[in-house]
């Protein structure tokens, strides 16, 4: 494709996607505009970065005038693929790419995507320790926080990326394909974007959609729509599981992971040697095998990985014990799967901290694990009173509702008891008070040193 000259229009600027795009786009000589509903004091940190390039800025909204005029239009993941001027494009024949698709085009770089809704940073951080021993370049990048467009236009064939892909920015792909696509889980999540749970399948879906026959999907077999998801590719099928002895793939049988990829069943690792605890970690240990088994990597760094990785930041990451309290912040449980998940690995008593963003997610299954093992529970956020509905109708009482992490904390230190434990796992994004899970996820550190200094 050739970018010289071009009109290209970038919507969404901030944090990180616009400012790359932009970056990209000036190299390859295109004229830019840059369009945000954010205004410029809003955006001050993203313009100051591109203080050294050229380009026209429409913020504060998306004017129609400028936009319509583009040969192209490239939009970052935050922004939906069917807000209005999006349409209008669209009728007006105006090419639309998100960046993943962008930064795909001007690749040549052996690519694995990783998507699910949860356990998908947990994996591709992994997998990237895994590669990272191996003698090839290999780059980690996508939703995990760095955007693909940074990084695949200067990837050889040779090379290796592992990106973490989000239903987002598969919305708006066209020819977008992974040499191997992992597939972890899929359960209800963003339904305020996608609209129905169906839409956020066929998202995720569409991560095999491009595959031919010499590229490789990686399945989850436990998990029975993503099983169904062979059904939607050209590409091999390799499943994974832990509950069933597969024919082909990589499976738990006694306590080990056995891979059988070739007809011979072949001992990886015994689970109990693996660090990342917990049956989810192992589902993710597991995808993570089967995709460096394709890619060729020995078993002996496969195992020595899997005995020092320790897992990620801001999921499940104890940030301190205060007066024999610990403090685990699990930000990253942005949906209630993966906040049931985070409760469901503690035996000690527990204080939860949740509520965020509504983004549609139902909480009456996450109610109920809440009423079988949280002894006080925490509120802040947009969804604070729908989660309180849901607990109180099982009958729960025990809930206490604050407007910011430091209250919430202060408010756990005092119910808190020798032994407890104080759990931030808000089941919900946090864009309704801050930019990512990662602030949060600082904020509650913080909080929690402040405490232990006192
Ligand atoms: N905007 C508009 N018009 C709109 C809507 C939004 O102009 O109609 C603007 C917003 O004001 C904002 C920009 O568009 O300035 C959107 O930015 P962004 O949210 O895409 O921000 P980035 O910092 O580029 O982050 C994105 C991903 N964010 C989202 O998908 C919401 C990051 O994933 C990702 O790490 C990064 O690109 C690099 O690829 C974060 C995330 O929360 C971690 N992802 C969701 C998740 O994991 O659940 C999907």
């Amino acid at each position: 494709m050739k970018l010289k000259d071009k009109l290209v229009t970038v919507v969404g600027l901030g944090k990180r996607t616009g400012v790359e795009v932009v970056k990209f786009l000036d190299q390859k000589g295109a004229k830019i505009i840059v369009t945000d509903t954010k205004t410029k004091a809003e955006l001050m940190i993203e313009l100051s970065r591109l203080e050294d390039y050229q380009f026209k800025l429409d913020l504060g909204g998306h004017t129609e005038e400028l936009i319509l005029k583009s040969d192209l239009i490239v939009i970052s993941p935050g922004v939906p693929y069917d807000i209005p001027i999006l349409k209008q494009a669209r009728d007006k024949g105006i090419k639309i790419m998100s960046e993943i698709e962008l930064a795909y085009s001007f690749s040549t770089t052996s690519l694995v995507a990783i998507t699910g809704t949860n356990g998908k940073t947990t994996t591709t951080t992994l997998l990237g320790e895994i590669c990272s021993k191996l003698d090839r370049q290999v780059a980690v990048g996508g939703n995990i926080g760095r955007p693909l467009i940074k990084d695949l236009p200067d990837l050889k064939r040779d090379d290796l990326a592992i990106a973490e892909i989000s239903s987002f920015q598969l919305e708006e792909i066209t020819d977008f394909k992974p040499d191997i696509g992992l597939i972890l889980n899929i359960t209800p999540d963003h339904l305020d974007r996608h609209g129905t749970f169906e839409e956020y399948i066929k998202a995720k879906r569409r991560l095999l959609s491009n595959q031919t026959e010499q590229d490789y999907a990686v399945l989850n077999y436990d998990d029975q729509l993503v099983r169904e998801f062979a059904d939607y590719t050209a590409a091999e099928t390799l499943f994974f599981s832990q509950k069933t002895e597969l024919d082909r793939g990589v499976y738990i049988k006694n306590g080990e992971i056995i891979a059988n990829l070739t007809g011979q069943p072949e001992k990886i690792i015994a689970t109990d040697e693996i660090r990342i605890k917990g049956p989810h970690n192992l589902e993710n240990t597991l995808g993570a095998v089967t995709t460096s088994l394709l890619l060729g990597i020995r078993k002996e760094i496969i195992v020595e990985t899997l005995h020092q990785f320790g897992g990620v930041d801001h999921r499940i990451e104890s940030v301190g014990v205060v007066n024999g309290v610990e403090y685990i912040n699990d930000s990253k449980g942005t949906n209630p799967v993966a906040a049931t998940k985070a409760v469901e690995t503690f035996k000690q008593p527990l204080i939860l901290i949740a509520g965020g963003k509504d983004k549609g997610s139902d909480f009456s299954k996450f109610a109920e694990v809440i009423v079988d093992q949280v002894k006080e529970l925490i509120l802040l956020g947009e969804t604070a009173p729908q989660i309180e509905q849901a607990v109180k109708k099982l009958g729960y009482q025990a809930t206490n509702n604050v407007d910011s992490i430091e209250e919430a904390v202060d408010l756990a230190d005092k119910l808190a008891v020798k032994g407890d434990v104080v759990l931030l796992s808000p089941a919900c994004a946090s864009w309704d008070m801050y930019n990512n899970y990662k602030e949060r996820g600082e904020e509650f550190r913080g909080t929690v040193k402040k405490l232990r200094r006192e």
